[in-house]
């Protein structure tokens, strides 16, 4: 058991078409704590930074364009096993085959518009709050 901290973002389709309540439901609900949020635009720099592991690979132009195409909710969650218990929550990459009952099950239809980012592991999220809301 540990208490983590992981870094969230409700992307530009999850903004766009009106998730941000229900997503923010479903972090609570589950009993995870939202330490800090924020509405704004990702920087091209601050998308380079969060997905640089993509660098070079055939999705990565798009990527960053649909990262920055819209305002996103930044978020510290904070909680017992939260980077993990964040990604259950989430469900797979491509939304297409996201389990009914995670967000990007029930508010995606694709891999490149799907909906929430997560980090991956407690280093991750180290480095990502980092980027996002600064040291
Ligand atoms: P995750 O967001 O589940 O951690 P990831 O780190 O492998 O997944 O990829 C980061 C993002 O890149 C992902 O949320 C959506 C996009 N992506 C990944 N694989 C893709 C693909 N094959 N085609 C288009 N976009 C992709
Ligand atoms: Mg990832």
């Amino acid at each position: 058991m540990a208490i983590e901290k992981t870094y969230n973002m409700i992307k530009p389709d999850g903004v766009k078409n009106g998730h941000i309540g229900e997503i923010i439901t479903r972090i609570e609900r589950v009993g995870l704590t939202i330490e800090r949020m924020e509405l704004a635009m990702v920087t091209p720099e601050e998308a380079q930074a969060n997905y640089a592991e993509h660098e070079g690979k055939p999705f990565y132009d798009g990527l960053i364009s649909y990262i920055t195409s819209g305002p996103v909710v930044k978020m510290v969650v904070s909680g017992e096993n939260a980077v993990a218990t964040m990604r259950k929550l989430m469900g797979a990459t491509n939304c297409a085959e996201a389990a009914p009952g995670t967000i990007r099950g029930d508010f995606g239809l694709t891999v490149d518009e799907n909906v929430i980012h997560g980090s991956d592991s407690v280093e991750s999220a180290e480095r990502e709050i980092g980027v996002f809301f600064g040291a």
